[in-house]
């Protein structure tokens, strides 16, 4: 039988643990949000941050969070304090979505942090005391761009030459990579090393990548700052390229060069951005515009697949040597999402899903081996449009309705069939559907008032609820 009058005190050290173990943890989640280029990422930090400040007075807001949770009593954005990285802009990005004329954020290319102040009523003991806890909740918007980067950190030049060149001489690189191919394959298997042929080299690259990304839509193209700049300017240390050459000549051989200029990109430029970031972070957002990589055509679509799946076997899967150390806190949680769900009525959205699922494979089973917990969903950080249903030729077609940007017209559209699985070769056409630019929705600025969305509230739950506990 036990002594039921040391209860109360086992129920004390009980509280005293947990309270110790939440100082320790300093009670705080960092969420780092990335995704390619225009994936959503600013849009969707705006978008949870405004709902999130919502939901202390607003249930709809985030529904089946606020409804699972019940406990979130305050929210505020927390001054920068002291952040190395840029600030987010939270209030800036409202004011375009809510202008006169309502807008998108402008793009953005540098790493941007805030913070948020999460208070929550937190069940005490047996549920009977309650007490009031704070949850920082830190979120970093950064280009995924970058995080393409991180395979390199395990990679030296010669074994990334071999990699990215065998990559390059096949379709549909080939074609785009043909000038800087010819280049290549012209160098001299001893070629001094020479400040003019780096440069050359380096810039066909660059074009090569450019090319590979604006007109094929590929993703998978490394390294990312040759995409993406980081704003610290061009430098020597970038000038270098991928070559059929071998790195165990003198120091005056070409090789040798530019493999010193990939090993300083990797420690200079690389690592101690991921130490930055992912030093702290352990929830990992990735953003897909799906539908976009599925209007592209087969060859977008299969390399976003393949980008992703890279990225997260770096992040997942090798916890020893250099990524081991620069990556200290697991991930314990990673979400995937692909965004813009509001340009597809709601009977296409759960095909979306289910292709979403089948193109991360890959990725969510490196996810998941580091022990992760991994979900995917579709969402409309930002609903744009509403559902209707059209009559044509004698069926049924559910369509979306929104205001364009470019005309202010009210237009339906209709984004087509999309598949539940992967589309084979064979049944991939030719013909596009041109996608309007739709306006946001009407927005306020001013904070607890909430914006229209789709799934935000799921997100939200898988990102914080069982912190907020
Ligand atoms: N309809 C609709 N459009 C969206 C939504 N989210 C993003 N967009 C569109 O996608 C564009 C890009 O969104 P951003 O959030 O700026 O994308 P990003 O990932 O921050 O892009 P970069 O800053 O260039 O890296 C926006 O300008 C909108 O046109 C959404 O929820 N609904
Ligand atoms: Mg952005």
């Amino acid at each position: 039988m036990p002594n039921t009058s040391n209860l109360p005190r086992i129920g004390q050290a009980i509280e005293a643990a947990r309270r110790l173990a939440a100082q320790q943890l300093d009670w705080r989640v960092d969420l780092a949000v990335t995704g390619l280029s225009g994936a959503g990422k600013t849009v969707f930090i705006t978008s949870l941050i405004q709902n999130l400040l919502a939901s202390v007075r607003d249930p709809l807001a985030l529904e089946s969070f606020v409804a699972h949770e019940r406990s979130l009593v305050g929210a505020e954005e927390r001054p920068a304090g002291a952040s190395e990285f840029e600030l987010f802009p939270t209030m800036e990005n409202l004011r375009v979505l809510a202008g006169e004329r309502p807008a998108w954020p402008t793009p953005t290319s540098a790493v941007r942090r805030t913070e948020l102040a999460l208070r929550y009523r937190r069940r005490g003991l047996l549920r009977r005391v309650s007490e009031t806890s704070v949850l920082t909740v830190g979120i970093t918007d950064y280009p995924g761009e970058w995080l393409l980067d991180l395979p390199l950190l395990e990679e030296d030049w010669s074994s990334w030459s071999r990699r990215t060149l065998a990559l390059l001489r096949e379709p549909p690189r080939a074609a785009l990579a043909a000038e800087f191919l010819a280049f290549v394959d012209r160098l001299p298997a001893d070629a001094v090393a020479n400040e003019a042929v780096a440069r050359e080299g380096h810039e066909l690259y660059r074009a090569c990548l450019l090319r590979c990304r604006n007109e094929a839509k590929l993703s998978m193209l490394q390294p990312g700052r040759f995409v993406q700049p980081d704003g610290q300017g061009d430098r020597p240390l970038l000038w270098f390229f991928p070559a059929p050459l071998e790195a165990t000549g003198g120091a005056d051989k070409l090789a040798t060069l530019l493999a010193l200029r990939f090993d300083q990109y990797c420690r200079k430029v690389v690592e101690p951005f991921f130490r930055a970031t992912f030093g702290r972070t352990n929830r990992q957002v990735v953003l897909v515009d799906l539908l976009s990589a599925l209007h592209d055509g087969p060859d977008a679509f299969d390399d976003l697949g393949h980008a992703l799946g890279s990225t997260m076997a770096a992040l997942g899967v090798r916890r020893g040597g250099v990524l081991g150390a620069l990556l200290p806190r697991r991930f314990d949680r990673v979400l995937f999402a692909a965004t813009k769900a509001d340009y597809l009525p709601g009977s296409e959205r759960a095909n979306l899903a289910g292709l979403l699922d089948a193109m991360l494979g890959r990725a969510q089973l490196a996810a998941k081996t580091a022990n992760a917990t991994t979900r995917s969903m579709v969402l409309a950080s930002v609903r744009a449009t509403i559902d209707e249903r059209v009559r044509a030729n004698s069926t049924d077609v559910d369509v979306v309705v929104g205001t364009t940007m470019s005309e202010g017209k009210r237009v339906k559209f209709w984004a087509g069939r999309i598949p539940r699985n992967p589309p084979r070769a064979s049944d991939w056409t030719v013909e596009r559907v041109t996608f309007p630019r739709f306006q946001p929705p009407p927005i306020s600025t001013a904070v607890g008032t909430r914006i229209p969305h789709i799934n935000m509230d799921a997100a939200a739950r898988f990102l914080l609820a069982d912190l907020l506990r």
